[in-house]
């Protein structure tokens, strides 16, 4: 046996995660079902590396070093518990599986679990950075157990992205699902994030009255900025873009209904199971869905509304200034949300991620890098059990400097009638964290006037129900 490392899946992105173990110099062991695949591979890519193509998996697992390392890059759900079925019984003790795809974080604790029994490492590993990311450096979020990583980091350390400073974009994120956990965050950031975008590129639409040429040269400028980011810089690429076909911008003939694989669907999921607020991430996720609701779109083309009036150039300039404000604001708000539904899910699963890490290792590779990102590392590095990226001063203050371009911004887009779900429950978000008295006391009185609920009272300990139905006395429960 001769390969470190064996890649089983080899559709793009298992292609190319082989092709960057290969061009690190690490000999790859290369297997797929269909053999037609691993030919082909081989024949096309063979001299970029040392690969050692199986035919079955037999050959396969007979061919890598012990402890073995196998990746598997097939798809989630089903598939994936067939072929780990397939190689765990072809393992022996100290081996390690490691899953590269998309799972749910609760599928890999079952997995994780049902392998330790068997004496197999399980690694259940987030890959953000797509296919150019897989083959040239993406960012790797594994979990499992720490006896792996000693095993296989080192590996995975030597594929991933590095960040500007020069550290590798992966890091161990905690035991059974955490890995798997931290990507389905990441993934639900960057629908914010997407969103969040879409509804600023809406608004110098609609308000500015800027042609998408027009916004891909605000996007640029802003990418120079705080804003610096993968995919603001996409964004501007997008939208400069002219289709052959009509001589139109691009994104006037692509159909205007987002589709979605359900990890931004996960997120927010979880996020209800937990009790974590990630309204930014859930308006991001609804977005796309009424976005896709043609139905409905079309039986509602009646209502009525503001048309938006469009800005003179010098306003509309001023308007672009603000919206980057309002953008930004946004943007740490949908983080700070996403940040905390990792501390929640580390918390109810024990996994002590490190959430300063988790920051460190989306500098690089994965689709939300983004040069405020090694700010988000330094605040976690400098508080590591702040309760929330706001109790960080400097991004506190820079939303402090942002807001009355925030929320001037999404009170035009209110009066205009240009939908910015994403932009306005961040707002909200924040508004409701800094409230002195929020109506929750109201709800609590309604649920005890309807249900006998009880309350807490503000001034006394202890648990109390009013009366209502009778002379409205206070009784303690
Ligand atoms: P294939 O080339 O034989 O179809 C993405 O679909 C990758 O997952 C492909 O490499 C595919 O192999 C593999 N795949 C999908 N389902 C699989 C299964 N049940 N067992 C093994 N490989 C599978």
């Amino acid at each position: 046996p001769t390969a470190q490392i064996g890649v089983t899946g080899l559709a793009v992105m298992g292609s190319n995660l082989a092709r960057n173990f290969a061009r690190h110099g690490h000999t790859v062991a290369v297997h797929n079902r269909t053999a037609a695949r691993t030919r082909s591979l081989v024949d096309t890519y063979g001299e970029e590396g040392t690969f050692v193509p199986a035919e079955s998996a037999e050959e396969f697992v007979a061919s890598l070093e012990k402890p073995r390392r196998i990746v598997i890059m097939v798809k989630a759900g089903e598939a994936t518990d067939a072929v780990i079925e397939e190689f765990a019984a072809l393992l022996e003790d100290g081996d390690v599986l490691i899953d590269g795809g998309n799972a749910h974080f609760q599928d890999t604790r079952r997995r994780e679990k049902a392998l330790r029994e068997r004496g197999i490492h399980f690694v259940g590993t987030g890959i953000s950075g797509g296919e150019e990311g897989a083959l040239n450096g993406p960012s790797m979020m594994p979990g499992g157990s720490v006896e792996s990583y000693t095993s296989l980091g080192p590996l995975l350390e030597s594929i991933a992205a590095k960040a500007d400073d020069g550290a590798p974009c992966c890091t161990h994120i905690g035991p059974d699902g955490a890995g798997h956990f931290v990507k389905m965050v990441h993934n639900g950031i960057e629908y914010a994030d997407m969103q969040l975008i879409g509804e600023a590129y809406q608004l110098l639409r609609d308000v500015a009255g800027y042609s998408p040429a027009q916004i891909a040269d605000v996007f640029r400028t802003w990418n120079t900025g705080r804003l610096d980011s993968y995919l603001i810089e996409i964004t501007a690429e997008v939208l400069s873009h002219v289709d052959e076909a009509t001589g139109k911008p691009f994104v006037d003939v692509v159909l205007d209904q987002a589709e979605q694989k359900g990890t931004g669907r996960w997120t927010v999921q979880i996020a209800l199971d937990l009790g974590v607020p990630v309204s930014g991430i859930a308006e991001a996720v609804f977005a796309r869905s009424v976005s896709g609701h043609s139905d409905l779109r079309d039986a509602s083309r009646h209502l009525t509304g503001p048309t938006p009036r469009t800005l003179g150039t010098n306003e509309a300039a001023a308007f672009a200034d603000q919206v980057e404000q309002a953008l930004y604001a946004s943007k740490i708000v949908a983080y700070t949300q996403g940040f905390h539904e990792i501390a929640a899910g580390s918390e109810q699963y024990d996994w002590n991620i490190d959430l300063g890490k988790v920051a460190a290792i989306w500098r690089g590779g994965c689709i939300i890098r983004a040069a405020f990102l090694d700010r988000i590392t330094s605040a976690y590095e400098a508080q590591p059990h702040m309760p929330s990226l706001l109790a960080d001063k400097s991004f506190a203050q820079e939303i402090a400097a942002a807001q009355d371009d925030w929320r001037s911004v999404i009170a035009t887009a209110v009066t205009q009638g240009v939908p910015t779900p994403a932009f306005a429950a961040t707002l909200a978000y924040y508004d409701s964290l800094r409230a002195e008295r929020l109506p929750a006391a109201l709800t609590q009185g309604q649920r005890d006037y309807f249900g006998a609920h009880t309350y807490h009272r503000t001034d006394r300990e202890g648990t109390f129900h009013t009366l209502w139905g009778g002379d409205r006395t206070e009784v303690e429960s």
